[in-house]
């Protein structure tokens, strides 16, 4: 593979291509995925820079199968992601986190062998108020017969991604994705509407400098999770502080652990025994990302690409960063009630 720096300038496309040609018996249909991930992404960002002047802030009157208030952006960004992926004949079936089930392709267009499961706005209710938010998308190869694509093969464990990534729409725009080999950052050029390679080979330290978490539930959380962020507040006597910095907005708080080192929480909690964030089209594929880039992600009780899925939206608790600091997690184990099935070995984390 062509080493680059930083400092070259490398278009996506470039990359995605001298990527595709360390693997002879690849087809270009996963280089084809991640080219249209990435015209959708300078698509939706065109929308979301725009918002506050084209009035499509704030919310619709719909909810979404989450039983959320849908944003205008979300309906727009999801929409502008199924019309990327629908004819293109590289997918048999997309999921979206603002449908409640499989998006399949439409009678008349080709299927491909790829399934593309898609957060397509995280953290919309951050948009009025300007906090970056993001995509983020995941990909698996199909394993049914036949052409249309089923539920089988959305519920498939983490480990089994071809590709995952997002793209925040923060003071820049920035797509990140693995295809297994590394984590690489590409910056959008506005001038030129190009992303170049910006962050080749992300590492995200393996300490952590910051704690990304919403205190709000302390009272609700196993007194083993309270522990563990007694822990990392220092507040044991074991390590010193971390710096506490929470977004709120998922995609936002992951890039910058990745990039600074930190460590992500968002545990189970006696309301919410499997947390709030999505396995399939959160959880895993930011998961992927931070493993390539020498992270960790777990979900209290063992490593998040581990586990079996049975529904499409269903949740996870989500441990996800800096490899030390989830290790430390497992120091705190949770009763019985907060561990979840999973399959194969446990992991690392
Ligand atoms: P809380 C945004 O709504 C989101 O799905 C993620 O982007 C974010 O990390 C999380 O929820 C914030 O949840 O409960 O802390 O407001």
């Amino acid at each position: 593979m062509v080493k680059h720096t930083a400092t070259s300038v490398v278009t996506i496309e470039r990359f995605i291509i001298e990527q595709e040609r360390m693997f002879p018996e690849a087809t270009g249909e996963l280089s084809g995925i991640l080219y249209d991930m990435a015209l959708a992404g300078k698509m939706i960002a065109n929308k979301v820079r725009s918002a506050g002047l084209a009035d499509i802030l704030g919310a619709t009157s719909a909810t979404n199968v989450q039983g959320e208030v849908q944003q205008k952006l979300d309906i727009i960004a999801n929409e502008i992601i199924v019309k990327a992926f629908d004819h293109g004949g590289r997918l048999c079936a997309m999921a979206s986190e603002e449908e409640p089930d499989i998006i399949h392709i439409p009678e008349g267009f080709r299927a491909g062998k790829y399934v593309l499961l898609f957060d397509p706005l995280d953290g919309s209710s951050n948009i009025d108020v300007n906090v970056p938010v993001g995509t983020i998308f995941s990909v698996y190869r199909k394993i049914t017969r036949g052409t249309r694509g089923e539920m089988e093969d959305m519920l498939q464990p983490g480990r089994r991604q071809v590709a995952a990534g997002y793209v925040i729409y923060g003071s820049s725009t920035m797509l990140v994705y693995t295809t297994g080999q590394g984590a690489h950052g590409f910056t959008l050029d506005p001038s030129i509407g190009e992303f170049l390679l910006s962050h080749p080979n992300i590492r995200i330290p393996d300490r952590a400098r910051y704690l990304s978490v919403n205190d709000a539930y302390e009272q609700d959380w196993p007194e083993p999770t309270r522990a563990l962020m007694r822990r990392y507040r220092g507040m044991d006597g074991v390590r010193a502080p971390l710096n506490v910095r929470y977004v709120g907005s998922l995609v936002a708080d992951f890039h910058r652990n990745l990039l600074g080192g930190g460590i992500f929480c968002y545990p189970a909690n006696t309301r919410s025994p499997r947390g709030k964030l999505r396995l399939l089209y959160e959880a895993n594929p930011l998961a992927f990302i931070a493993e390539q880039a020498g992270g960790l992600a777990s979900d209290g009780s063992g490593r998040v690409m581990d586990i079996q899925p049975t529904e499409l939206h269903q949740r996870t608790p989500l441990y996800l960063g800096s490899r030390a600091e989830v290790e430390t997690v497992q120091e705190f184990p949770l009763p019985p009630e907060f561990v979840e099935r999973r399959v194969g070995t446990a992991g690392a984390a």
